[in-house]
């Protein structure tokens, strides 16, 4: 077909998946009182030993992941998970000097990071509003929080010399039919003006919001919605977070992009595996993600879209579930960057339906296991099943003993 294996390998370097610091501790956090998750339309559920305690844990549960993945990765730090020194410092406080060591082991690593605001977990948003809320105190509060958070992703993205997406997920949004949800959408917007009012550059952070159609909790409504943050970014020329497990079961965000692309300089997108709901299970290599990624390279896009993951499963090694959805998103982009779209092209504008549908199903049984095998070779990480081994070492040695 025409397919040069080595040059899809050699692309895998453009691939570069942050993960989530969250699935290491079932996003609880580092802050005084403990943060566990709460209050914030997510949930995290199973109670496997071994989470991580501490920043120290923390580091080298994502040093251990790193190293049985090929390529190159990034960091997504939500800002709970700063250096607080056991101290009580409240959202509204946070500074750069808490995430300090962050930028220093990152530089040590060789990876760039990306960063989050954090507003869930906490007694500002327990009656579900946060940005969008109708008091004047909370929402400051809230504000405040944001400034500050894209404040250290700037200046993540200068230490770093590579630009750090923050992202904006708020929980906000109510159990029951509320009756005024446009005043609700006017004071987020209200919010992400003057959040966004500070300009920085470009080359330092790039601003993500990211939208949901129901959380628990939010089943009536949710004040950021997809129509809400996708006009928001449009006018404001912000990145458009597209999380796969945040729209109705059937939906397919794969075909989304291509539309946002036409408008939206880059996306953000969330990578999860939704079973029946946002239940944020671990990445596994099936169809959804295959779609998605092949719509990145079809829209031969893959410089104008950041790849995160988002999923936290507390039920079985944490480690390992870091490795099984990190490669099996990029499988789907490595599945993706070797089909040959041009040939198949070609009998799609020839309305020769048949042989298109031909192609694309004989790729799935064609040796691509073994395209992957060598990308793991090449990068000096262990082939095949040969990390499972690994895992269960480090759950011995470490994980159990915590
Ligand atoms: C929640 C959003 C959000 C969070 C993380 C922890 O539904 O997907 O991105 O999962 O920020
Ligand atoms: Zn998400």
């Amino acid at each position: 077909m025409g397919i040069d294996t080595d040059k899809a390998i050699a692309r895998m370097k453009d691939v570069k998946i942050s993960l989530h610091c969250w699935q290491t501790d079932d996003v609880g956090g580092f802050e005084k009182p403990d943060s566990t998750l709460g209050g914030g339309g997510i949930q995290c559920t199973g109670n496997y030993p071994g989470k991580s305690r501490s920043i120290a844990e923390m580091k080298t549960d994502l040093e251990k992941a790193m190293s049985l993945l090929p390529g190159k990765q990034r960091l997504n730090l939500h800002a709970i998970y700063g250096d607080f020194g056991g101290e009580l410092v409240d959202r509204d406080q946070i500074e750069i000097k808490h995430f300090q060591g962050w930028i220093d082991w990152a530089k040590n690593q060789g990876i760039g990071l990306d960063f989050n605001a954090s507003c869930f977990s906490h007694p500002k948003s327990d009656d579900g509003f946060t940005l969008s809320s109708k008091n004047e105190a909370i929402r400051q509060f809230w504000v405040e929080h944001v400034k500050r958070c894209r404040i250290i992703a700037a200046e993540m993205g200068k230490q770093l010399g590579t630009p750090c997406v923050h992202n904006i997920w708020i929980p906000d949004g109510s159990k029951d039919m509320p009756v005024d949800r446009l005043g609700h959408r006017a004071i987020l917007k209200k919010s992400l003006d003057e959040i966004f009012a500070v300009p920085y550059s470009k080359e330092y952070i790039k601003d993500a919001i990211e939208c949901k159609l129901f959380g628990i909790g939010s089943e009536a409504m949710v004040v950021g919605s997809h129509e809400f943050y996708l006009g928001y970014a449009l006018k404001n020329n912000t990145l458009l977070c597209l999380d796969n497990g945040h729209f109705h079961p059937t939906e397919q965000v794969a075909d989304k992009i291509s539309s946002c692309l036409l408008y939206i300089d880059e996306l953000l997108l969330h990578v999860t595996r939704g079973i029946r709901w946002d239940s944020d299970h671990v990445v596994t290599f099936n169809d959804e993600i295959i779609l998605i990624a092949q719509e990145v390279i079809r829209c031969n896009a893959l410089d104008r879209v950041n790849v995160g993951l988002d999923f936290f499963d507390g039920s079985l090694n944490r480690i390992g579930a870091y490795v099984v959805g990190t490669r099996a998103a990029q499988q789907a982009f490595l599945f993706a960057l070797l089909e040959p779209t041009e040939l198949i092209k070609k009998y799609e504008e020839a309305g020769k339906n048949f042989e298109r549908l031909a192609y694309l199903e004989s790729m799935k049984t064609m040796l691509f296991g073994a395209v992957y095998d060598k990308y793991c070779l090449d990068s000096n990480v262990p082939v095949g099943v040969d990390y499972i081994a690994e895992i269960q070492k480090y759950e011995e040695e470490i994980l159990l003993k915590r």
